[in-house]
């Protein structure tokens, strides 16, 4: 027996992000259908910004057409946002994948809402961009939005490997929604920035994962997603810096913003169950087999995946990852935050003056070849600070994985390397760190780094068990069944059909 599974609607996905208080009172908005692009921001009353999306409609579905996901289906039991309150916000059905609606949704508004931090901390949230933070807020949202269509492209061919019928659906659900999430930068480029907005939302499309021209702007999305065990690493890791800088980007001074960032929590919360079930499920297997006495260098035989190549694709998704906070000291953070254009996680939780002139903060780094620490002004220290919560938050998923160990009674565990292990960004890029946090040169950490992230051999031998599983109920070698299904269906149901 294995911990408790949970299902994609627990809350303890949505709870810490979204808090548990009840829907706004009042009608909660429900989203139009009927119109071309489904949305709950009055777009029929817009006419040039329905144009404007409108004529960028095509754009995204080419795109989508192109390097959304490879595999043909026929229908996918997918989820679909279709109102914002807490309770049923969405509807469940079969669904062309091409015809899912992608929609606009943003929270509802709460009524005399104040910026809560920085120095217009208590004046009224903004519903217009000011026009000084023009350039900054632009910059946010192109960074935000260009991780959405870069996940997709990176996840393009994993429909063809998928493990079961139920993991497929995961991902064509993770896919729209990263497309739905395009859609709320988009929306919020060309209804705030003009010409200037719109130029960023057709660049949105134009640059693509890993190309050598015109690459994504932030460095792990330019790395491939080779296979499944990737994928849950991910969704787990990478996408839970979305959830963390979507927390921060949720607490904004500019209204339209922090709505829309609240929304997407909502969805992203299933993209982290994907991840936290899916490495879960591996090791579930994993363990079983270990605790039947086989080496673990040898689970390749008994089609499984060994604990020691596991870690290594932990080892390395959540060192790319950690890259995506950015430096630990910044002076942009200072610039978002002073301004009130990017808050801290659970912002309107900490019990300080929410300006933090002041305040300080130690930041790690290495000097003279051992890791030492220095005080910064905290409000240059703020990607560290996220960092930090984030690193917390990993480490509880983590304890779930190893829970699956411990069932089957076996020593090992799972652990989260350094910090400082095998960074490009930051204080720690340029240093060779060992995931034990031992400063080594160059030579031996290049000597020791098949041990510790996945060698071409170690891709190639996950490679040759990603088979598909499309037969309803059935499921890879590599990986336990879920517990439950999807929306209290069974685990046997044909979530995908061809
Ligand atoms: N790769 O002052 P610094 C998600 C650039 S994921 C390449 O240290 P700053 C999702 C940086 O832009 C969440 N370049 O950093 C997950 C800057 O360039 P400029 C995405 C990097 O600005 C899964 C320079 O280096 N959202 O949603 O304080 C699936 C100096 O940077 C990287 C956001 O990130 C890198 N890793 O903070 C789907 C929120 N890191 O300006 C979706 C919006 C830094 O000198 N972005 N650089 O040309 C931000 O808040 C900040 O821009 C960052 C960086 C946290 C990314």
């Amino acid at each position: 027996m294995g911990s408790p599974d949970y299902t994609e609607t627990s809350t303890e996905f949505t709870d810490e992000i979204i808090g548990n208080a009840p829907a706004p009172d009042g009608p909660v908005s429900i989203i139009d259908y009927s119109e071309r692009i489904p949305n709950n921001v009055g777009l029929a009353t817009d006419r040039r910004l329905q144009r404007a999306l409108e004529s960028w409609q095509p754009k995204f579905l080419d795109w989508w057409a192109t390097l959304g996901p490879s595999l043909p289906t026929r229908d996918v039991y997918l989820r679909t946002a279709t109102a914002i309150g807490r309770d049923g916000w969405a509807s469940w059905d079969r669904v062309p994948m091409a015809d899912y609606r992608w929609g606009i949704l943003l929270s509802e508004r709460t009524p005399g809402r104040t910026i809560s931090f920085g120095q217009h901390r208590g004046e009224p949230a903004w519903q217009e961009v000011p026009g000084e933070y023009r350039s900054d807020l632009r910059r946010l949202l192109v960074i935000q939005g260009d991780t959405e269509p870069a996940s997709v492209e990176q996840q393009r061919h994993l429909g063809g490997t998928a493990p079961s019928l139920y993991d497929l659906r995961n991902l064509f659900q993770v896919n729209v929604e990263e497309g739905r999430h395009l859609w709320a930068m988009v929306y919020l480029l060309h209804a705030y920035f003009g010409r200037d907005g719109r130029d960023e939302a057709e660049m949105l499309l134009r640059r693509h994962s890993g190309d050598l021209d015109s690459p994504r702007i932030l460095g792990a999305f330019n790395e491939e997603t080779t296979d499944w065990l990737s994928f849950f690493m991910f969704t787990y890791f990478t996408d839970r810096d979305g959830k963390y800088q979507l927390g921060t980007l949720k607490e904004s001074g500019f209204d339209p913003l922090a709505r829309t960032a609240e929304f997407m929590l909502r969805e992203e919360a299933h993209h982290m169950f994907v991840g936290t079930t899916g490495v879960q499920r591996t090791v579930r297997r994993t363990a079983e087999l270990l605790a039947a006495g086989h080496p673990d260098e040898e689970l390749w035989r008994h089609g499984a995946i060994p604990l020691a190549v596991i870690q290594k694709y932990l080892n390395f998704q959540f060192s790319v990852s950690l890259d995506l906070f950015g430096s630990e000291t910044s002076s942009n953070v200072a610039g978002y935050y002073t301004a009130g254009l990017k808050g801290r996680w659970m912002e309107t939780r900490r019990s300080d003056d929410h300006r933090l002139t002041g305040a300080t903060m130690e930041v790690p780094a290495i000097s003279g070849g051992v890791l030492t620490a220095s005080t910064v002004p905290m409000l240059t220290a703020l990607n560290l600070d996220l960092r930090n919560e984030y690193v917390l938050d990993c480490g509880r998923g983590l304890r779930k994985w190893n829970a699956e160990l411990e069932q089957a009674g076996l020593e090992q565990r799972l652990t989260l390397p350094h910090d400082a292990f095998n960074r490009r960004v930051g204080t720690f890029s340029g240093h060779f760190v060992s995931p034990a946090g031992d400063i080594l040169s160059q030579d031996d950490w290049e000597r020791q780094a098949g041990q510790w992230l996945p060698a071409p051999d170690d891709r190639a031998a996950v490679a040759e068990l990603m088979q598909p599983h499309y037969d309803a109920g059935e499921f890879a070698s590599w990986i336990a069944p879920p517990g439950v299904g999807i929306n209290d269906l069974p685990v046997e149901y044909d979530y995908v059909r061809f």
